[in-house]
């Protein structure tokens, strides 16, 4: 049987770059096309599967991969996220609403099978429950990255339900990686602190101390791409919009655990008003019990086992990079 072939938008992006390899192990380089927008993909994947070059605020551009390349699958992982969205409305619009518009669009005139969407935790506000926020409730965000997140979800569910596109997708906590850092969002600092600790053994955050914010570690981030991607489309009652998460700590509990394994590391604080407002509009921790039920979305990755996993690869890599 042939197997699907994929397009990931966004693919040199922080989860980008480590779902490409994911699928390329799973389903075949031959069936996975690379579509970047700044041409910085590392050259060990350029020499093993397509590229194509694609700007998601131009529909022909997506419209010409996917069927240049034969597409049944896309990944949309392009997205302006919510530090930077706050201060480039236009880029934000442009990308995260148009764009996604313009991937749904184009997907459901190719007869694409399936489109994979991100949504985040942004995706709520402060009238929603803050502790276990439900997957189900009162969602009134105010950044213009969580109102495109808001959009996302319905515009998915709309092409599900009224043009019969697959659409699926989840909303991400902050993620966590060591591969490639995330550009501009509120949830870095849990990235950045790792590299301070390596490098300096000190870390100045900009979020306060005490900020609970949920996480996810890169590996169960891709886990839970694929697996909703593989489950039978008859298990779904929900279709963009699924809560995922794993572990929810405070930059306090973050620190304390690096310190278990560099005792002289230290953090300070310098609160950077605009990312802690955000960070305080969104929840502190999530259920997750519908993706569980619905799909069997199962983390492995908690607090400790991410840092230690964390420290030794961002070590190596850095160490290479000398
Ligand atoms: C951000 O901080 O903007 C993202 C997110 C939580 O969606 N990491």
């Amino acid at each position: 049987m042939s197997k699907n072939r994929i397009l990931v938008i966004g693919s040199t992006g922080q989860i980008g770059s480590d779902l490409l390899p994911q699928l390329m192990d799973l389903y075949g380089q031959e069936n996975i096309v690379a579509g970047e927008f700044n041409g910085d993909l590392p050259e060990e994947i350029k020499n093993r599967i397509a590229t194509v070059s694609i700007d998601v605020t131009k529909y022909e551009e997506i419209e010409k991969a996917i069927l240049e390349n034969k597409i049944d699958i896309v990944y949309n992982l392009a997205s302006i996220l919510s530090t930077l969205a706050e201060k480039e409305n236009k880029l934000a619009y442009d990308v995260n609403f148009n764009g996604t518009f313009n991937v749904f669009e184009a997907s459901r005139n190719t007869g694409i099978k399936q489109v994979i969407s991100v949504s985040s935790i942004a995706a709520f506000g402060d009238r929603a429950p803050k502790i276990n926020t439900p997957n189900d409730t009162i969602q009134n965000p105010n950044t213009i990255y969580g109102i495109s997140k808001v959009f996302t979800e319905l515009m998915g569910n709309y092409y599900f339900e009224k043009k019969g596109l697959d659409v699926r997708g989840v909303r991400f906590p902050g993620i966590i990686s060591w591969k490639v850092e995330p550009t501009a969002g509120t949830t870095d600092y849990a990235v950045e602190i790792f590299y301070g600790a390596i490098l300096s053994k000190s870390y100045t955050c900009f979020l306060a101390p005490n900020t609970r914010l949920p996480m996810m570690y890169m590996p169960d981030a891709i886990s839970a791409l694929v697996s909703l991607s593989e489950c039978d489309s008859k298990q779904l009652k929900h279709r963009v919009d699924y809560n995922v998460s794993s572990m929810s700590f405070t930059p306090e509990e973050l620190a304390d655990a690096i310190k278990c394994k560099i005792p002289d590391f230290e953090i300070n604080y310098d609160i950077d008003d605009s990312r802690q407002e955000i960070a305080d509009s969104w929840p502190s921790s999530l259920d997750d019990s519908v993706a569980r039920n619905e799909w069997g979305w199962r983390p492995k990755y908690h607090l400790s086992n991410m840092v230690d996993d964390m420290l030794e690869n961002l070590t190596n890599k850095l160490e290479n990079q000398r």
